[in-house]
């Protein structure tokens, strides 16, 4: 048996400490394991840093990954030839009904490569879903190639899934600041249908702010799903504002859109809610204001009052006098009588 003394300890935590740095490098860029031949024999995959084997023409590899709603599936990579030969290969994702949605595909010459990236934002039509990747070399031979394959949550307004896409999957929202995220060309998460509690004689104003160059359209919907007014943004990157009299306290319905007419990439947006009264009741004054100055109203009342004393006393006063003074001389001459 093995003396147990401080050489063998410092032999062990050495030892321990390099097997813990391979398992943290092999974690970090994982082979990819051998995909199915078909996609019914697809093979799951998680997210991860992977390098691909080397591939010849008509090698055909399928993958699947769960997404869930509001979850961005991002496919990095560098396609590459061999050295010494000609090659073609392409990376695409396709959906659960087996049709293409996006993808690249490369010829190259030999020793060329190229890096490519797509990506696809789920909408919330179903409650998971299942993507196929496919990879594939089209003609002569591939490099072995890097694939790397993220996950990014773009939830809106702080809850834990995508705003539906019709007036039965809208989520509730409040007045204020929020934060959202349409997939434009990248994803089938084109439309956000939001629900509001409105109060009649407000006007209700929604501010919607696009990162980078899209094109928005925000639309306003009664309680009866019928349109109320829609705004368009004039020109790539516009705010658009869409301001409506509620003319009824119900629910009304907010729809932001931006499909593969706004932008080619996901879009982050910014959402301001806000109400004001309505013009009939600003022409008065909002309750507990003065129109004078502060401090000067009980100045100006007690000068009307002044004023008015004076007034009844100059009046008042002289009737009063001359009805004394009639009544005195009645008096006398009745007694003289
Ligand atoms: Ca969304």
């Amino acid at each position: 048996m093995a003396k147990f003394n401080a050489k063998n300890l410092a032999i062990i935590i050495v030892f321990g400490i390099f097997l813990l740095g391979t398992v943290v490098i092999v974690n970090a860029q994982q082979l990819l394991p051998e995909g199915g031949d078909s996609f019914g024999a697809a093979v799951k995959l998680e997210p991860g840093s992977y390098e691909g084997g080397a591939m010849e023409k008509d090698q055909v590899e399928y993958f699947y990954i769960n997404l869930k709603p509001g979850q961005e599936l991002q496919i990095k990579g560098t396609l590459k030839a061999l050295p010494d030969s000609w090659g073609e290969g392409e990376v695409a994702l396709y959906n659960e009904e087996r049709q293409k949605l996006v993808g690249v595909s490369k010829t190259f010459d030999k020793g060329e490569k190229a890096e490519f990236s797509f990506s696809w934002l789920s909408n919330s039509d179903k409650d998971l879903y299942k993507y196929y990747i496919k990879r594939e070399c089209t003609w002569h031979k591939l490099a072995p190639f890097p694939l790397d394959i993220s996950l990014i949550d773009h939830y809106d307004i702080g809850s834990q899934t995508d705003a539906g896409d019709s007036f039965e999957k809208a989520i509730n929202i409040t007045l204020g600041e929020h934060n959202g995220y349409l997939s434009g060309a990248s994803g089938a998460d084109t439309k956000d249908f939001y629900k509001l509690a409105a109060k009649k004689g407000k006007t209700l104003t929604i501010r919607t702010t696009p990162e980078g160059e899209a094109r928005m359209k925000v639309a306003v919907y009664n309680n009866d799903r019928q349109i109320i007014k829609e705004e368009y943004a004039p020109n790539p990157g516009a705010i658009v504002t869409n301001s409506v009299s509620i003319t009824k306290s119900e629910d009304v319905f907010i729809a932001i859109v931006c499909d593969e007419y706004c932008n080619e990439d996901i879009t982050a947006y910014t959402l301001n809610i806000a109400t004001e009264k309505t013009s009939d009741e600003e022409v008065g004054l909002p309750q507990g204001e003065s129109m004078y100055p502060q401090g000067t109203e009980e100045a100006a009342k007690a000068i009307s009052k002044g004023i008015a004393w004076i007034i009844i006393s100059w009046i008042v006063g002289p009737i009063v006098f001359l009805i004394i003074i009639g009544m005195i001389i009645y008096f006398l001459w009745k007694k003289k009588k």
